[in-house]
């Protein structure tokens, strides 16, 4: 049976890789960090039979990717055949506020794990998240393994130096240590203030009359947006592959924020339009009522206008490709939130 551990296991892509290497009949191992509530593992709960995996095959254990000592020991304990690094302090806005617990995390947090590999007497595999956040602003676009990267935000620049790392140290001393490159994934998991999910939430919200409006940033940048569940699905088979490699992962298809929200409102049948521009645009409906409203406290120092990405080198290699489609994406986490917050509102009453 093989045994790997995840960094970031209660996150949103930790919890939907967990659910797919528990199916293939792995032992995991969870690193979950020291919080105030003790129980972080919402997401887990939600997609998997928790208590049945519980201390069977799942094994939960504190630890943090700032911690050497901690992460050494953990992973001579256990002797994993894969590790997969997907702990990171993972908001992009906030590491313009955050910069250095940004790096520490990001970056020097990669340097530990690799440099206890470095030394480790077997080859375990390792699976560096890396980003479409890497590549910044580019004009040659669709962006690939090859294209040019130059991060517009201490986030972006955290994890180039985590990506640099895990190439120099495959090259020096012969890790078995692979990057995937992965664009913007989504899901019903995904954290409540990354745009997707503040959208469909905070929709979800207004239309059972729990909030009166949503507040919003940038609406005309365009990101290359996948299902988090077919994304593990590619994180998991970097790793099967013979060689260690860094490869682009992404839907090979982009939308603007306002397109996001334009999908929302035809699940929800409610005909809006965009008024006014710059941080005074709103959405209105045909009773003149703001759903949405642009507030420039959401709107980064620097952004990212444009990700698009080709997942062409992927499709060759590994026979993968992203299955769920932006539509069916956007319905997903929209219904999903609806029934969340009617759920929620029935429970109050
Ligand atoms: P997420 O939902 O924000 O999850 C991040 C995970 O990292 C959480 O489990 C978090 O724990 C953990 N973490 C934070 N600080 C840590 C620390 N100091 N030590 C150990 N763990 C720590 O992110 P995600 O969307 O699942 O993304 C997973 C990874 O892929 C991240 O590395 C992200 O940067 C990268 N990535 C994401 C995307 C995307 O679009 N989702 C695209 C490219 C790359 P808590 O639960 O305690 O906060
Ligand atoms: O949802 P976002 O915060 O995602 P972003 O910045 O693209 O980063 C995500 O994807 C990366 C891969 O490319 C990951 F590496 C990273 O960890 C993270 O998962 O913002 C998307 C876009 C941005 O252009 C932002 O300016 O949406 C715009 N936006 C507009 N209003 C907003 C908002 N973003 C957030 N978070 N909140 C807003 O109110």
């Amino acid at each position: 049976m093989k045994k790997a551990i995840i960094t970031g296991i209660t996150g949103q892509t930790g919890s939907y890789l967990a659910k797919l290497l528990l199916e293939k009949n792995y032992k995991v191992y969870g690193i979950k960090r020291r919080t105030s509530s003790v129980y972080n593992t919402e997401r887990l709960e939600e997609i998997i039979n928790f208590k049945k995996y519980l201390n069977k095959r799942l094994f939960i254990l504190y630890g943090d990717l700032t911690d050497y000592y901690n992460l050494n020991t953990i992973i001579n304990k256990i002797n994993p055949d894969e590790i997969y690094n997907l702990g990171a302090q993972s908001h992009v806005q906030i590491s313009f506020d955050i910069p250095e617990y940004t790096t520490q995390v990001n970056a020097v947090g990669v340097l530990n794990i690799l440099n206890i590999l470095k030394d480790h007497k077997k080859k375990i595999k390792f699976y560096q998240a890396s980003t479409s956040e890497m590549f910044g602003n580019q004009n040659k676009i669709p962006l690939n393994e090859k294209s040019n990267m130059s991060p517009a935000s201490p986030y972006g620049i955290s994890k180039l130096y985590a990506y640099n790392l895990v190439r120099n140290y495959r090259e020096s001393y012969n890790i078995f240590a692979s990057n995937g490159i992965l664009f913007n994934h989504e899901s019903p998991l995904r954290g409540e203030n990354f745009v997707t999910r503040k959208i469909t939430l905070g929709l979800a919200k207004i239309y059972y009359g729990v909030e009166n409006t949503l507040e919003l940033g940038n609406l005309n940048s365009k990101r290359d947006w996948g299902h988090a569940r077919d994304y593990a699905v590619a994180i998991w088979k970097i790793l099967q592959l013979k060689k260690p490699t860094d490869l682009v992962i992404c839907s090979d298809k982009n939308y603007s924020i306002r397109d996001f929200i334009k999908e929302c409102f035809k699940i929800l049948k409610i005909n809006i339009k965009f008024i006014g521009s710059g941080i005074k645009e709103r959405v209105v409906d045909k009773n003149k009522k703001t759903w949405i409203k642009v507030n420039k406290k959401y709107i980064r120092p620097r952004d990212i206008d444009n990700l698009i990405g080709s997942s062409k080198l992927a499709k060759k290699i590994m026979k993968w490709k992203c299955k769920t489609s932006f539509k069916q994406l956007v319905q997903e986490m929209m219904e999903n939130d609806l029934r969340k917050i009617k759920l929620e509102k029935k429970l109050l009453k």
